[in-house]
């Protein structure tokens, strides 16, 4: 992030007060959040089930937010389209789970959204070599997939500086997104090392306090944060 740029910030609903839905989703587009993260689990690809396709529906009739749908589940070749007929501008696949994810992430684009690959942290960065090409994001997990509410795994930030700089010698301009124990500390750290797109659940802004007030203090706290680091 250079001087003056702000952080890219995607909101993830998971982390939202599902019972106010509508309220937290207008307080965040009110404080200028770029976009809706929405964490897709089947129960097999992770352990745990999560939202879905009228879910997503539900969310765009109350916001004009982007979104985005982060497929934690086998086989998404077979659900790519129906995400993106709920709304989704882009759709994330992971490595793991796609047979042939070039295909996927061909297929995601021919359908009009944005396609991004999405990587655990035991995963080696060299899987994603031949998909970079495909690919608007590449979305580190920093954390093992699943769950809210985790602790950074530390090699998350070497991850992050690895792949700014193949995406860097290859002239590509994916962006690197980051998921997981999204706290200001590791932002900022992150953000020098090459992520520009920012997951933000429990350790960002989903606090219990306002949103959008939130929201505010999380960028100016990690551009603050980035001058130290
Ligand atoms: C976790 C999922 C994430 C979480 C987000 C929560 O598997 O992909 O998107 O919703 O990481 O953030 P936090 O700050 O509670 O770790
Ligand atoms: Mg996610």
């Amino acid at each position: 992030m250079s001087k003056g740029r702000s952080i890219i910030c995607s909101a993830s609903v998971m982390c939202a007060n599902l019972a106010r839905l509508e309220d937290d989703l207008k307080a965040l587009e009110a404080a200028g959040c770029d976009e809706l993260h929405f964490d897709i689990m089947d129960g097999l690809f992770v352990p745990n089930f999560t939202l879905g396709f009228d879910f997503i529906k539900a969310a765009k009739s109350c916001c004009g937010l982007p979104c985005n749908a982060h497929l934690m589940i086998t086989h998404p070749e077979e659900y790519v389209d129906r995400f993106i007929e709920a709304g989704c501008d882009s759709v994330t696949v992971h490595v793991e789970s796609c047979q042939l994810p070039q295909r996927v992430l061909t297929r995601i684009r021919d359908a009009g959204a944005s396609p991004g690959i999405g990587i655990n942290p035991g995963t080696p960065l060299t899987k994603l070599d031949y998909l970079l090409d495909y690919v608007d994001r590449v979305m580190l997990m920093t954390v093992d997939p699943g769950y809210a509410g985790q602790k950074i795994l530390p090699g998350a930030f070497d991850r992050a500086r690895i792949l700014r700089e193949n995406l860097a010698y290859r002239e590509l301009r994916a962006k690197i997104e980051v998921d997981g124990n999204i706290s200001v500390r590791n932002a900022a750290l992150l953000s020098k090392a090459g992520a520009e797109i920012f997951v933000l659940g429990t350790a960002a802004i989903f606090k219990g306090g306002d949103l959008g007030e939130a929201l505010d203090q999380f960028r100016a706290d990690v551009a603050r944060e980035r001058e130290l680091v």
